[in-house]
């Protein structure tokens, strides 16, 4: 089957459709990209990604996708994007692929991702059992060890959709993800995590809207290219940004307040993609194209910015 036919972005795919999806285009592109493993979950999945990297001496940028199981449209588009770098032959795309080390992880909650697509359509956790409840997962967006149940930014009841977990790390996949971008800190420049929905650019902090990060203007310039950006295509889709606990709410123990705090990543946002509510975390697939569009457009004004404000030295 052509990648284009049995992968068109016309629907949601499983982990097997994407895994196997994955092996035939590291088959295709052996030398631009590399195949990597963060670790296995609690069920023992493997978590896979793919380091897409056209040149030695680029910068990095990581991009974390579907930790909450039921965001579907963020692995959708973590493989489009992926696929555009090794195919698009656009000159804007071809400069975004090759002037970027790119690490991709198209689903991190493998065991809640695969749950989703069997059993709960809007599962959100992972799937580890708790030793103190009848209740199974841990919210695994508040299992880092940065600011870990600050401030109300987590739950301590393990039947909580934002439960911290018993401690931090408690989630294998959490520690798996710290472990391998511990490794290679000092070559990510940027960190982007996928999530869904609200069209949202959300910074640090997240344990708090009473301090904001030192470089929090440039993170905010940065937010608005990405903003500008997507708003000037045609759907005209507009994001909000600001920092997470400043426009969301306290959410503590994140993955980019653990990169930006803990591993000196200084470019780290989350991203909510479409919609803002009438469809929510069940966004028909004709949004995947579209979405996906978006990323690629905003993200490429994003590292623009980064790169003028001077984030993307070696
Ligand atoms: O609550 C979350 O984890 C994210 N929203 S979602 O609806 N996708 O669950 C927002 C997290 C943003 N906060 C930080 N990154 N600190
Ligand atoms: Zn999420």
């Amino acid at each position: 089957a052509s990648r284009d036919g049995s992968f068109g972005w016309t629907k949601y795919n499983t982990l097997a459709e994407i895994y196997a999806w994955l092996d035939e285009i590291l088959a295709a592109y052996p030398v631009i990209t590399e195949s990597f493993v963060l670790g296995q979950s609690f069920e023992g999945r493997t978590i896979r990604g793919i380091k897409i990297s056209y040149k030695s001496n680029n910068p990095g940028v990581f991009i974390e996708s579907n930790i909450h199981a039921r965001e579907w449209i963020t692995s959708a588009t973590a493989t489009w994007l992926i696929n555009e770098f090794l195919t698009s032959t656009d000159e804007l795309v071809r400069n975004l692929a090759e002037s970027h080390d790119w690490y991709i992880v198209p689903v991190l909650n493998v065991d809640g991702f695969v749950y989703t697509h069997e059993k709960d359509r809007m599962w959100r956790k992972t799937r580890q059992p708790s030793d103190i409840s009848t209740c199974i997962g841990v919210d695994p967006n508040r299992n880092y060890d940065s600011h870990w149940m600050e401030n109300g930014g987590a739950s301590s009841n393990p039947c909580a959709e934002d439960y911290g977990g018993p401690n931090p790390f408690s989630e294998p996949e959490i520690q798996a993800m710290a472990d391998f971008v511990s490794g290679i800190k000092d070559k990510i420049n940027v960190l982007l995590a996928f999530h869904s929905y609200s069209q949202l650019l959300l910074s640090p902090y997240g344990h708090t809207s009473e301090e904001f990060p030192p470089n929090f203007d440039d993170l905010m310039d940065v937010a608005q290219a990405f903003g500008d950006a997507v708003e000037s295509l045609p759907y005209g889709t507009v994001y909000r940004y600001g920092s997470s606990a400043g426009i969301l709410y306290a959410a503590s123990g994140a993955t980019i307040d653990w990169a930006y705090n803990e591993q000196g990543v200084d470019i780290a946002y989350t991203i909510e993609f479409r919609d803002t509510g009438r469809y929510g975390f069940i966004l028909p697939p004709v949004h995947i194209l579209p979405n996906a569009e978006e990323a690629l457009i905003g993200i490429a004004a994003l590292l623009d910015k980064c790169e003028e404000l001077g984030y993307l030295k070696l």
